[in-house]
């Protein structure tokens, strides 16, 4: 969470590690994982040299060898696989952005691969590129502190961002009003003037009603939306059927209090909406529920003003991600290869191309094409799996755990099996390691420096220095592109020594007058542009008709709905009815919590102590119903799958809904397969359905929030 800390080092060795005082985001503070990091840096479990593959995959028979061996083999077998495939057949996976960045993209776009896949689509993509669509960048940066009301909209600060979290209740102590908005209880909630509990996956229709509500009320800004936006007629035309009545049988909430929110909100200037990812794990209508969404912020006037939700724009200066990707270099054919990008037209090459031309006009810069511009989870696991519509038969996964992050997680495996080499850059023997042919030993934060400018989308950066050189053989992921495409061809693209001689050509242009990258973690460690308010007044908005687009041009040039609509969530007793006795609860599959990130931290014992055991919280009438104790284990079950976690008995959640943690699995059971170290126990992904159709129509986001499904007791000692 880019945290400022302080390591002391004798004798190469880090001995302490406290949190920086002086650092803005934590002030000083740790979290559970922080304060762990050194039991990360020297864990026994930890991958220290390369390993390869030599029994059968799963089985666990690996035999330590040199980076060289390894990387020269890999690169051999890419090199056939590219001549009898194509370059297509090569793939590589990612979760949540670490620190490759760039280097992942450069390397695919010279080997000539559009097959990059991250976790993208239900992490931040349909937010941030419908934003992007309507005003040309993502609004991401609020101004809290200076806001009178903010809404917290499927998203958890209290658990997932605490700097952010104190940002929160340092507002509200100076009077802001915060409104959230979640299906459980959340910490953030416990905070909050006003929590509307919206039954999950139904975030759509409650923005839809706030229009209708704020548009007849006239309690929009007349002379912003006057001004700087196209598309309010036609925005107001629309929302006319979305009236409180009909939102409030979706939601679950009154028309009054649906009513009265929007008001709260349009009426309290400057105002900030936060979304989370919630919204973007809802499956089909992910893109249209952020639609309505960004319509909110643009008609009420809080689009890039002070104490409204600042847009950052590129950074100016400094050589950003996508300067560094060389996407001019992927040709148009390979462009039109990308999987899953003839149907989820937003997040990759089709809408790529249109965002990036209306972003080239306005900031001289686009988004990085990593993260923002990629081929489909789903299609590209089935391609491995089945060979169609192509063989897929190379991935390199860097910084991910596919088998519990993506949806589906049989199919997952089903497809990592299949492939004809798969390599994995890693800390640990995770499940998906277990199935590769090699495991590549990864440095960690303290081996290694780290700049970041937010997926390359601020216009901040951050950085910090190395506390030591790696240890044993392991590598940075940068070191572990650069020496692969050396060995593919590649090597006049990667001029750079280390780590912090590329950081050092990026800042350059900053002209700070440091002589090295340390020179300027010593003096600096960061670096903000200065920022102008409403942008889109001095310079246009990056869009295709230069103003701020209520109706959306290009979602209309790529053939979608430019305006607000509703879109039934996919998994309901509505849109699903032949299920709806089976599976009559409704499961949210996520959401991040204390003390872990994602799949990560099991191995560690003073986080896992914390959370032994996997939990999902049930309401107490429905325990009672189904006489369940606290701490027992309970089956959780979809049409997809079936797991099992403890139950934690609360009245957060209602009585029809259950709340379930993702990323489970236990380097404590049986290493080999077919356990995998329990991986398909109790990781919720197992029950998570990844169905095309059940997919966000823009973007491809699979469905992890208001999932139709079913309990029962574990009854046997399983
Ligand atoms: N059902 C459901 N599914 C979800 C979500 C949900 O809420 N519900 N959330 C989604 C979201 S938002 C995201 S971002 C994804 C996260 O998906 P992932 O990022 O895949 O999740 P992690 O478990 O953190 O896996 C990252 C792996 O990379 C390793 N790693 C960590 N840092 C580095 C590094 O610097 N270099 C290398 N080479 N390896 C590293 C870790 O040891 C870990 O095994 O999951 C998504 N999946
Ligand atoms: N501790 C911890 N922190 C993390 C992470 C982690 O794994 N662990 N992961 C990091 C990453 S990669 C990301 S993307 C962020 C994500 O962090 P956030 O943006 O906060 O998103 P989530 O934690 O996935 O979910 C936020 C809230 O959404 C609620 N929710 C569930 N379903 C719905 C719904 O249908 N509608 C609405 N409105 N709300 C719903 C959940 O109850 C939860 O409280 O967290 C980051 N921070
Ligand atoms: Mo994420």
């Amino acid at each position: 969470m880019n945290c400022g800390m302080l390591a002391t080092v004798e004798d190469g060795v880090v001995t302490k590690l406290v949190g920086d005082p002086e650092h803005p985001f934590n002030l000083g503070a740790q979290c559970p994982r922080g304060a762990s990091a050194l039991d990360h840096l020297n864990h026994p479990n930890r991958i220290n040299y390369p390993l390869k593959q030599v029994g059968k995959r799963g089985a666990g028979q690996f035999k330590r060898v040199s980076w060289k061996e390894a990387l020269d083999d890999i690169a051999a077998r890419l090199a056939v696989l590219k001549e009898e495939y194509g370059a297509e057949t090569i793939a590589t996976t990612g979760g949540t952005n670490r620190t490759d960045d760039f280097a992942r993209r450069r390397f695919f776009n010279l080997i000539g691969s559009p097959n990059v896949v991250h976790t993208a689509p239900v992490c931040w993509i349909p937010n941030f590129l419908t934003e992007s669509a309507s005003y040309g960048w993502a609004a991401f940066d609020p101004e809290i502190a200076g806001a009178r009301c903010v809404v917290v909209w499927g998203h958890n600060p209290g658990s997932s961002y605490l700097p952010e979290m104190r940002g929160l209740l340092q507002a509200k102590a100076n009077g802001t009003k915060i409104i959230v908005i979640d299906p459980i209880y959340s910490e953030t909630a416990s905070k909050a003037e006003l929590w509307l509990p919206i039954k999950p996956g139904s975030d759509n229709a409650l923005a839809l009603a706030w229009l209708n509500v704020i548009i007849n009320e006239g309690l929009f800004d007349y002379k912003f939306v006057a001004e700087w936006t196209v598309g309010f007629d036609e925005l107001s035309d629309r929302v006319q059927e979305y009236t409180p009545e009909w939102a409030a049988e979706k939601t679950g909430i009154s028309p009054e209090l649906i009513a009265e929110s929007a008001r709260i909100y349009a009426m309290s200037k400057p105002a900030c909406i936060q979304w989370g990812v919630a919204t973007d794990q809802l499956g089909k209508g992910s893109t249209a529920s952020a639609q309505a969404r960004v319509a909110l912020r643009i008609i009420c006037g809080n689009l890039d003003v002070p104490g409204g939700d600042v847009m950052p724009g590129p950074h100016p200066t400094f050589v950003t991600d996508w300067e560094m990707e060389l996407n001019e270099m992927l040709p148009e054919v390979q462009r039109n290869k990308q999987l899953g990008s003839e149907k989820f037209k937003l997040n990759s090459w089709p809408g790529y191309k249109l965002l990036t031309e209306n972003m080239l006009r306005v900031w001289g810069k686009s988004i990085p094409a990593e993260w923002f511009c990629e081929a489909n989870p789903s299609r590209v696991f089935r391609a491995m799996a089945t060979g169609k519509p192509y063989p897929v038969k190379a991935c390199i996964v860097l910084a991910n755990n596919p088998l519990v992050s993506y949806a589906n997680s049989k199919l997952v495996y089903k497809a990592l099996k299949n492939l004809d080499l798969l390599v994995v850059m890693e800390y640990w023997m995770t499940p998906s390691a277990m199935l590769a042919d090699y495991v590549l030993p990864v440095a960690s934060w303290l081996e290694r420096p780290v700049m970041t400018t937010t997926y390359g989308v601020s216009d901040w950066l951050i950085a910090s220095e190395r506390a030591i050189e790696p240890l044993y053989e392991r590598k940075t992921d940068f070191d572990f592109w650069k020496e692969l495409g050396y060995r593919m061809g590649q090597v006049e693209y990667w001029p750079w020594e280390t780590d912090e001689d590329m950081f050092k050509y990026r800042l350059d242009p900053i002209d700070l007058g440091v002589d090295s990258y340390e020179e300027f973690v010593q003096y600096y460690r960061m670096h903000f542009a200065d920022r102008e308010y409403r942008k889109y007044q001095t310079r246009g908005g990056a869009t295709l008709s230069g103003k701020i687009e209520l109706k959306i041009s290009l979602f209309e040039q790529l053939g979608y709905d430019p305006l607000p609509h509703y879109v039934e969530r996919p998994f309901s007793p509505e849109t699903k009815p032949e299920i709806a006795e089976q599976y009559p609860m409704t499961l949210v599959a996520g959401g991040g919590f204390m003390p872990f990130f994602h799949s990560e931290h099991k191995e560690i014992t003073r986080i896992r102590l914390l959370r032994p055991y996997p939990r999902v919280t049930i309401n107490p009438a429905l325990a009672e119903k189904f006489k369940i104790e606290e701490g027992e284990w309970i089956w959780i079950e979809t049409p997809t799958g079936k797991v099992k976690q403890t139950a934690f008995i609360s009245p957060a959640v209602a009585p029809d809904v259950i709340q379930a943690e993702r990323g489970w699995w236990f380097p404590e059971k049986e290493v080999t397969e077919p356990s995998l170290m329990g991986v398909f126990d109790s990781n919720i992904n197992v029950c998570v359905d990844d169905d095309p159709d059940t997919c966000d129509e823009l973007c491809g986001s699979f469905c992890s929030r208001g999932i139709m499904c079913r309990i029962s007791k574990v009854e046997e000692d399983a």
